[in-house]
């Protein structure tokens, strides 16, 4: 958990300085901070950075980003507007991404990372993530692109990061329904939690590969018997190889 908090305390400590430089006017253009929201991506890396997933995100970013692995300075010249950053110092806050991590920025069109996501997905079979404020997911083309991937059964986590506002209108004034409820309509597992980490991990067995969160579970010993395991086949082969 201590790991997950040094995340999230970079993520925090990142927005606090930006907004302080928003302040003093070094930052000129449209800045979307995510503190208070970035236990949902200190989180999710924590559990799943393993797997080199493909990430989508949208405006409010950051958070995303620092967990994943983005460089702290690279996102500090593209606030900047710097050539030397993220994206070039073209897309700012809006649209930051790294493409060493498999970052990829948004465009500013809500929700459109979802269809962009699970085409992506569906092209290269990786296991994808993507990200989306509570207001995106109103968008009619990211419910097509969920039922979409659950019929071809997709590597994909949709992640709603629900801070109950759309722009500054609240949700109870927008609708009167539930995500998780309309995923789980569309024939997609789901859950409506809290941003704490433990619950965040319940809901993430087995989201992209059994067999090494079995290993995570089960300790050293399943790493040895893998370990053996690798041996025995590639040196099988070799002995069969070398009879042709
Ligand atoms: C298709 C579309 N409709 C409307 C907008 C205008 N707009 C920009 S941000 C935003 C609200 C986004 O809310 P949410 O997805 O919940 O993200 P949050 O800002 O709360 O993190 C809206 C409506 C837009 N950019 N694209
Ligand atoms: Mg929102």
């Amino acid at each position: 958990m201590i790991e997950i908090f040094r995340k999230a305390s970079l993520c925090r400590n990142f927005e606090n300085e930006t907004y302080k430089q928003i302040q003093q006017k070094n930052i000129t253009f449209p800045t979307y901070l995510s503190a208070g929201q970035e236990y949902i991506a200190s989180s999710l890396s924590h559990y799943l950075e393993k797997h080199n997933p493909h990430i989508f995100i949208q405006h409010r970013g950051h958070s995303t980003y620092l967990a994943f692995g983005g460089k702290v300075e690279d996102l500090i010249d593209e606030l900047l507007g710097k050539k030397t950053g993220c994206a070039h110092g073209m897309g700012g806050s809006a649209s930051i991404q790294c493409k060493e991590k498999n970052i990829y920025g948004h465009d500013g069109l809500m929700g459109s990372q979802v269809p962009i996501a699970v085409g992506s997905c569906y092209a290269t079979r990786k296991p994808t993530i993507v990200f989306m404020g509570d207001s995106s997911a109103e968008e009619d083309y990211v419910f097509s692109s969920i039922g979409w991937a659950a019929t071809k059964n997709l590597p994909i986590l949709f992640v709603v990061e629900d801070n109950n506002l759309s722009i500054l209108t609240e949700k109870k004034v927008r609708r009167v329904w539930e995500m998780d409820d309309v995923a789980r309509g569309l024939g997609v597992e789901s859950y409506n939690i809290e941003d704490n980490p433990s619950e965040i991990n319940k809901c993430l067995k087995n989201v992209f590969d059994r067999y090494e969160d079995e290993m995570d579970k089960l300790g050293d010993k399943t790493k040895e018997i893998h370990e053996s395991n690798r041996k025995l086949v590639r040196e099988l082969w070799e002995k069969q190889l070398e009879k042709q």
